[in-house]
């Protein structure tokens, strides 16, 4: 009887973690270095205390605002130039919070994504193969469960 609510529980357990993306790829906006979800004379000033003082800005990914996969000079010239003297502006994931679509470091969320309206939940490939094997052990413990009873009378 124990092991029944054990295995109850795993499976639970394991279908939830199951439906969670594990690497998932951060979100931040390009240039918004210090993470309050707009690129302004702020960002601008923690760059340069990034780049000349070697303080590490609230969003690391955030820097590399030229998307050349490292934060340097080149990045505070481009923000500089993008808020003062209407150059480019930086490549996505900007204005708007979301995963860089180019070549997506490792790091942690600056920001989270608006969630679209009616979006509903989505499920893994892991989660789905997951869910198929729960249902079909479920269904062969209940076949087998109830081949034992009508042998057993
Ligand atoms: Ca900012
Ligand atoms: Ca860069």
């Amino acid at each position: 009887m124990r092991i029944k609510y054990l295995v109850l529980l795993a499976s639970i357990t394991l279908c939830f973690a199951a439906t969670t993306s594990w690497a998932q790829d951060p979100y931040f906006i390009r240039g918004d270095v210090t993470g309050d979800g707009v690129v302004d004379d702020a960002d601008s000033t923690m760059m340069y205390a990034y780049v000349f003082q070697t303080i590490p800005p609230n969003c690391v990914l955030a820097a590399d605002v030229d998307d050349d996969g490292v934060a340097g000079l080149n990045d505070f010239l481009y923000l500089y130039s993008y808020l003062y003297l209407s150059g480019d502006e930086p490549p996505a994931p900007f204005p708007d919070c979301g995963t860089d679509p180019t070549d997506p470091q490792p790091g942690d969320d600056c920001c989270t994504p608006p969630t679209p309206q009616g979006a509903v939940p989505s499920i893994t490939p892991v989660g789905a193969l997951v869910l198929v094997l729960l249902l079909v052990g479920s269904g062969i413990w209940v076949y087998r469960r109830q081949r034992l009873a009508t042998t057993s009378h």
